[in-house]
Parts: structure tokens; sequence; C-alpha cells
């Protein structure tokens, strides 16, 4: 087993929740240190209440444990940023700046930070959107991950401080649920085909978006943390890729397995931003510096998310 110690700061959320559980596969479980603002179920190794704006008590835990690596996951997503866009941007750029502070200060071996596809604006290509392209995002979100990108990178040149990170596409998963993004649609879908009731979709049928299973997030999460410094090209952060799709796409791959499935939709506000965004990434430097592949494609996808949810309901009733 490794040796590192690992602080997860965000790790309640959609991806904390399934990234705690597999790092401590790999790592010593009692050396993964899950944070968030919520008290956190501890059954499974240590946890700490924390509010990553505070950076005393961030300083605190990070000596506590004799943290090497964080995992700095805590943000607030595309569409509950946009409700409230200071408190967003406030949120999502101080916390980064207190963990790549403390992280600079305790020469901490590694820091990983995720940004996403909503850096990319109405102004990058469409279509297989390169990793150097314009950013002109139109949330404060993806203002906030733009900007989180370059301090990461201004961290690495200026400090040497291993800083890595990943531009997920919107991540579907069956072990938790999204937490106010645009495309949260994507997961809230399959929860409603395996209970058989319809599904009021916010973005139109034609809506094609980037997306990863989550067992491919994870993988890649822990691939890029693992490769040789030296391999990696890139240090803003990595265009990510594996399926995109629409509404309707998704929707005619649940009816493969479940035929009655109905559908409506009523786009909202989230539509303007699923529009800004690309429809699809090219993801070549990621592939080519640390060897990315997904596995998953939509249809293996929907046979083991509506396979995992249809046990899950199962066992509620
Ligand atoms: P989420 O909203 O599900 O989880 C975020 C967690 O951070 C929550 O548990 C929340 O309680 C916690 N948090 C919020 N403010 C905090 C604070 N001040 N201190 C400590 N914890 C705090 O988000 P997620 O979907 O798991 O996303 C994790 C990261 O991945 C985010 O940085 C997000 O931008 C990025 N990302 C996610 C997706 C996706 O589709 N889920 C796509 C692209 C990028
Ligand atoms: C969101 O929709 O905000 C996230 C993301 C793609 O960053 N899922």
């Amino acid at each position: 087993m490794k040796q590192d110690r690992i602080l997860i700061i965000g790790a309640g959320g959609q991806i904390g929740a399934v990234l705690t559980e597999a790092l401590r596969e790999v790592y010593q479980p009692d050396h993964v240190i899950a944070a968030d603002l919520r008290a956190l179920s501890p059954q499974d190794g240590p946890t700490e209440i924390l509010d990553a704006l505070d950076g005393a008590a961030l300083e605190e835990i990070v000596k506590k444990w004799r943290i090497t690596q964080i995992y700095h996951l805590a943000a607030i997503l595309s569409a509950n940023g946009e409700k409230n866009p200071l408190w967003a941007w406030d949120i999502n750029m101080r916390s980064l700046f207190n963990v790549l502070e403390i992280s600079r200060q305790r020469q901490l071996a590694k820091v990983y930070f995720p940004s996403s596809i909503a850096v990319f604006g109405r102004e990058a290509s469409h279509h297989n959107t390169p990793q150097y392209e314009v950013l002109i995002p139109e949330t404060v979100y993806g203002i906030s991950k733009v900007a989180g990108e370059n301090w990461a990178n201004y961290y690495y040149r200026r400090y040497g401080l291993d800083v890595r990170s990943l531009r997920y596409p919107g991540i579907v998963g069956y072990q938790s649920m999204p937490g106010g993004g645009t495309t949260d649609y994507a997961v809230d879908i399959y929860h409603y085909a395996v209970q058989n009731k319809p599904y009021e979709c916010f973005l139109s049928a034609h809506t094609r978006l980037p997306m990863l299973y989550m067992p491919d997030a994870i993988r890649a999460t822990l691939e890029l943390m693992e490769a040789p410094s030296n391999h990696l090209s890139v240090r803003t952060s990595y265009n990510l890729a594996s399926m995109s799709f629409t509404p309707e796409e998704v929707t005619a791959s649940i009816r493969k397995s479940i035929p009655s499935f109905k559908i409506t939709h009523k786009p909202d506000f989230r539509q303007a931003i699923a529009d800004s965004w690309p429809a699809s990434i090219d993801d070549s430097a990621a592939r080519a510096d640390w060897g990315w592949k997904p596995e998953f494609d939509l249809d293996t996808m929907t046979v083991d998310m509506l396979k995992h949810l249809e046990v899950q309901y199962r066992n509620e009733e």
C-alpha cells in the first residue's frame, strides 16, 4: 500500500464520495481523510468537518494528519453559481487559494484540482474542442475554473508545486447525486427511468454535451495523479473525453431496457449554459501524455447504471 496521506476536500459530493472509496483502496484507509462542510459517515476511514474558506482550520487538519496530498473538490457548480455569482466566485477562488498556499508552505507532494468543460464559451470550437482554445466562459463557475487553472499553472511554474488537473465533462454515476450542475439531467434521468416515472428534462432533446461515466472519471483521476511528473505537458488542466450525447439519445439508450420510459422537455436557464459549452472534446494531450483511454460508451454505461439503480431502489423498498 502507498504511504502518502491524503486529504479530500468536498468528500461528501457526487465525485468526492466515490473518489474517497477508490483512494482508500490504493492508500491505507486511515491515511485518507474525507473532509466536507457537513459531518460524513466515518465507517470506512477518518473524516473531518472543514470549511475550506477557513485557512487556519485547513492548516490544522493538514498538520494533524501529516497530509502529503490534497484533492480539492469543493466548488459551487454551474447552475447553482448563476443564482449567486459573487458567492460562487468567493467560495471557488478563496478555497483554492487556501489549498494552494498551505500546499506551497508545507511543501506537499501533489495537489489535485478538477476543472470543467465549463471553461469554454461560445467563441470556442463547438466540436472536438482543442486543448488550447480561446477561453471565454459564460458562467461564474467557468470563470472561476479558468482562473483556477491559471493559478494552478502559476503555482507549478513559480513554486514547483505539483498541481494536476482534469477538465471533467458531465459526470454520470449511480453512487451519488449531483450538486447543482447543468449536466445533472444525465444522472436524474436514470433515477426516473428505474422508478418507472416520466422525466421532465430541463434541456432540449437535441442538446449534445460531453459526458463521462464515474468509473472512468475516477480511473482518469488516479492515473493522472500516478503519472510521472515529467510526462505531463499540460499544467493548466487536461481536456478529458469519453462520450457525447443528447437527451434524445440517452432516452433511446434507456428504452432498449425500459421501452415504456417517457420523457418531456421544458428547457430552463440551464439551456443557455449548455448551449455555450462544447458538444465534444479533443483529449489527445491526455491520451499522449499519460495514456488516457475511456472504457464506457453510452450503451454500456446505461446497462451498468440501470443494473445498479435497480438494486438500490429494490433494497430501499
Ligand atoms: P458536488 O457539488 O456534488 O460536491 C461538492 C462538495 O463540496 C459538497 O459535498 C459540498 O458540501 C462541499 N463544499 C462546498 N463548499 C465547501 C467548503 N467551503 N468547504 C468544504 N466543502 C465544501 O460537486 P461534484 O460534482 O462532486 O464536483 C466536485 C468537483 O469536480 C468540483 O470542483 C466540480 O467543479 C468538478 N466537476 C464536476 C463535474 C460533475 O459533473 N460532477 C464536472 C466537471 C467538474
Ligand atoms: C456542471 O454541470 O456544472 C458540472 C460541470 C460539467 O462542470 N457537471
